[in-house]
């Protein structure tokens, strides 16, 4: 749980505020934390600009103290939180069976309606500051034990799995667009059980602390004080060590605890949530007035110049394991077919909106390519140089296994699906510099980072392990995101 928490925080501040609808308009939040509320009014067209602003400008790093790893590591709070969330299941499910098995449950199972009366009777024994006298859990104890187990807990499991994309990507719109719903309901299930935590280990107070904690940890308030005093300084004490080491080990060597924390995790998250179906139509009929941008226009020459000429002369490169390469100008792009469809866009920060997008199905220029037959990747490469993340130099001098320009791998299955396409326009426009002009890739069921903007070249790969750090793609190389699971 300690585990879970202080992910959980980390996952919160890299986009501190809570909506209730998947238009997640800034303004419209009902929660936010901090004051950076920016214009919605800036020039998406614009090359530069003063205001120009992205969602990582809203994010707060949290300290490392409360939150794990802490200093905005969204990536491996991430790894952390999913192998919490599966710890924290596993021990659910083994607690719930042996309730079940044991005959333990009546403890926890109101039988009877007069639950709640005797309830509220012994919620004012303990406003009158004294212990209600019951044989086990009194009525109150029952009814919140019941309560967390059987009510929070899935609550958190089903809100924690609806905020995947790859859900809204397999189940029909009404049930899935809820992403800032079960994000909101998420967080306040987080609230309810600090709420139950310091209530609960209130109580134990209340009732006699070292009596009831032999009853926690030896199972027996008979125990003797000494060996319940040492079981219980032992587990505090594993909590704290454990947590002080993820996050060392997450801020000292975030490769290697990646590395790590992918072992099992990763597959387990394919199986999952990596599947090839899809569920055709559009998930809305209108798309959102303002959308966030991630990712600020690249700023070389190279793309400056193309940008003056109206991206006349931008070509898309096809080359790597394929049978023919292809060099696609702007009139080859547009008389291939076109697929438009209104979906949302999900950002692994937690940030959504809803946009139209037109451009050409990825199957398009598959088959027009011919890949090999062990060609599994296609990495998108962009002219996106990562301007504002290279304050500390050139990535060649700070690291030097981070590729120079954003890219983004996909893989064969991924590109294959129906609405997987090169975009080329948004919302019933020209798709604008801040969204990637003149070409963007959009996947809608895998997270926004996958959707490398500003592509210049697709490049059909038999693995990624040699790219970069290994991890396919910029963001997953920098940022220790998920990389084969990016559809939760
Ligand atoms: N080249 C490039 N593509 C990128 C990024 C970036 O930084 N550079 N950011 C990604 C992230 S994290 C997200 S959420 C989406 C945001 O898309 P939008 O700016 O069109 O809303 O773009 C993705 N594509
Ligand atoms: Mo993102």
């Amino acid at each position: 749980m300690v585990q879970l928490f202080r992910s959980g925080y980390e996952l919160i501040m890299t986009h501190p505020r809570f909506y209730w609808n998947d238009d997640a308009e800034p303004g419209g939040e009902w929660l936010r934390v901090g004051d950076r509320e920016r214009s919605t009014e800036f020039d998406k067209d614009a090359i530069e600009g003063e205001d120009l602003w992205t969602a990582e400008d809203e994010i707060d790093p949290p300290s490392a103290l409360i939150s794990l790893p802490g200093r905005d590591g969204l990536g491996l709070g991430r790894h952390w939180h999913f192998w919490g969330a599966l710890g924290w299941i596993v021990t659910g499910a083994l607690y719930v069976g042996a309730l079940a098995v044991s005959g333990e449950w009546a403890r926890l199972i109101p039988t009877s309606i007069s639950v709640f009366p005797q309830a509220a009777g012994d919620l004012i024994t303990y406003l009158q500051l004294q212990v209600p006298h019951a044989e086990g859990y009194n009525a109150l104890q029952q009814l919140t034990y019941f309560g967390v187990v059987f009510v929070l807990s899935p609550l958190m499991i089903v809100t924690g799995v609806l905020q995947a994309p790859a859900v809204r990507a397999h189940f029909p719109a009404w049930f899935t667009t809820v992403r800032q719903r079960a994000r909101s309901i998420h967080f306040l299930g987080l609230v309810a059980f600090a709420v139950f935590a310091v209530g609960h280990v209130g109580m134990v107070i209340v009732h006699g602390f070292w009596s009831e904690m032999a009853k926690i940890v030896l199972g027996s308030s008979a125990a003797s004080i000494d060996l319940t005093i040492v079981a219980t300084l032992l587990g505090v004490g594993i909590v704290v060590g454990f947590s002080a080491v993820a996050n060392w080990a997450s801020l000292t060597r975030p490769l290697r605890t990646q590395n790590a924390l992918e072992i099992g995790l990763d597959p387990l998250l394919q199986t999952f949530f990596h599947h090839v179906s899809f569920v055709e139509g559009d998930d809305v009929d209108e798309y959102s007035d303002f959308a966030r941008v991630n990712g600020k226009p690249p700023r070389n020459d190279a793309y400056r110049n193309h940008y003056e000429n109206d991206f006349e002369d931008w070509t898309i490169t096809v080359d790597g394991e394929v049978e023919n390469e292809l060099e696609l100008d702007r009139e080859d792009i547009r008389t291939l077919p076109t697929e438009r469809h209104i979906t949302r866009h999900d950002c692994i920060q937690g940030w959504t909106y809803y946009a139209k997008w037109g451009g050409v199905p990825l199957t398009e220029i598959i088959d027009r390519c011919n890949p090999h037959e062990d060609a599994e990747w296609l990495v998108f490469w962009t002219l996106d140089e990562k301007w504002e993340y290279s304050e500390a130099g050139p990535f060649e001098e700070t690291d030097p296994e981070v590729p120079e320009r954003y890219y983004e791998a996909i893989r064969m299955d991924k590109a294959r699906e129906p609405r997987s396409i090169l975009a080329y326009e948004m919302n019933d426009d020209d798709l604008p510099v801040a969204h990637g002009a003149p070409y963007r890739l959009r996947v809608e069921s895998q997270l926004g980072y996958k959707m490398a903007k500003w592509v210049t070249r697709i490049e059909f790969v038999d693995d990624i392990d040699d790219m970069g750090k290994g991890k396919g793609g910029w963001r997953d190389d920098v940022l220790n995101y998920f990389p084969h699971s990016a559809d939760i």
